[in-house]
């Protein structure tokens, strides 16, 4: 396989709902779409960062010079062989790892469609439909978030994963369990709070949270430990785990008993088998997270979370959860009782819609 062309595509989207998060609000989500053109086919990625490095330290502008300036020189007009090749040929440039994973995933598509395959068959994926949940935001008012969460467990979400910050937390939890009572629920604080809060989670063990997903520093996993042996509920990492180095260590350790894959974090789909594969094997339950992706970014989550060992519900919700209208056809669509169709076609298995893409586009740019 050989790539002639890379285009960078930054869009806006209007989110349906602001999304509120310990670390601010978002209205709109600003990212890069990845075209990479090979003999006979297009592949589609999507660098999954923030518009500004308040998740991680990545943004669209330091995503397109890395692509730009480091990456495509390492992929443009080479023989790859196989997809797979493609962490290793960036290995010399460090971190970055959305930028990375964006234009790897890409080229996964790109591979796939010109062998026919789904890209869910080219992972090794083996599960037709996954399961889903839904992750909400912090709401203005405990009433809304009551209202919000009652609506996605009538939609059918087969997890509800809430935000917490300081301030918000054992009431949300609370209030969740009086009003709904032994559903599906975790809550995820990204980095808000530090070991002197360990009283909060400790009090919160009662509730029978599925998981605790990034209570601590976003690089810690040391200080996660010391949280983990004085809770029951388990600790869920996101934010710290960048590689599979970390996922081991983090397990070694007993910093966590659930990790949270996401393939932007973790610098593509490579790293995901294999971080899924070491999981596998220490039987530490793995799931798929989100970044708000785009139908093209959700489409290579659904493929992904087709592996054995995702076996908790992700954060891949459909299309509807988050925009008007998404940029592929057909949209991703969730059945009434949760679960979303890994689909059979070639590559990510949707068409990106240009009009679609047109209609959210700032701007774009050809590398050759
Ligand atoms: O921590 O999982 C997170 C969104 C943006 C940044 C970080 C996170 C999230 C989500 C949304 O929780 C998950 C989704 O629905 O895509
Ligand atoms: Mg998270």
């Amino acid at each position: 396989m050989r790539l002639h062309k890379i285009i960078l595509h930054q869009l806006q989207m209007p989110l349906k709902k602001p999304f509120e998060t310990s670390f601010g609000v978002q209205n709109d989500r600003v990212f890069l779409l990845v075209e990479v053109h090979g003999k006979e086919a297009v592949g589609y990625g999507e660098v999954t960062v923030m518009a500004a490095p308040f998740y991680n330290e990545e943004t669209p502008q330091t995503a397109r010079h890395i692509i730009k300036d480091f990456l495509a020189p390492l992929v443009l007009n080479k023989e790859i062989g196989h997809p797979r090749e493609v962490t290793n040929l960036f290995k010399p440039i460090r971190r970055n790892n959305m930028a990375k994973s964006g234009l790897e995933g890409a080229i996964w598509d790109l591979w796939a469609k010109e062998e026919g395959l789904s890209l869910s068959k080219a992972l090794g994926g083996v599960k037709e439909k996954i399961a889903v949940g839904v992750s909400v935001g912090i709401q203005p008012s405990m009433s809304d978030l009551v209202e919000v969460v009652g609506r996605y467990l009538t939609e059918g979400y087969r997890k509800i994963k809430v935000k917490i910050k300081p301030g918000r937390d054992l009431e949300t939890v609370s209030i969740l369990r009086a009003e709904f009572g032994d559903i599906p629920l975790m809550v995820d604080a990204n980095s808000a709070y530090s070991l002197a809060d360990s009283d909060i989670f400790k009090e919160m063990d009662q509730y029978g949270l599925m998981m605790i997903e990034q209570p601590l520093s976003h690089d810690d996993v040391i200080d996660h430990r010391k949280l983990q042996a004085v809770i029951k509920t388990p600790i869920c990492l996101d934010e710290s785990i960048h590689t599979l180095d970390d996922a081991r260590q983090a397990i070694e350790l007993d910093s966590c008993r659930i990790v949270n894959i996401k393939v932007g974090r973790v610098g593509g789909l490579q790293e995901v088998i294999r971080i899924h594969n070491y999981c596998q094997e220490h039987k530490i339950p793995v799931w798929c997270g989100g970044m708000l992706e785009s139908g093209v970014g959700r489409a290579h989550n659904l493929a992904l979370s087709s592996l054995p060992n995702f076996t908790l519900p992700g954060d891949t919700s459909a299309s509807s959860r988050y925009w008007d209208t998404d940029i592929i056809e057909p949209e991703v669509m969730m059945s009434s009782d949760g679960y979303i169709q890994v689909p059979s076609g070639p590559g990510i298995g949707f068409r990106v819609v240009d009009s679609q893409v047109k209609r959210y586009l700032i701007n774009s740019e050809s590398i050759i």
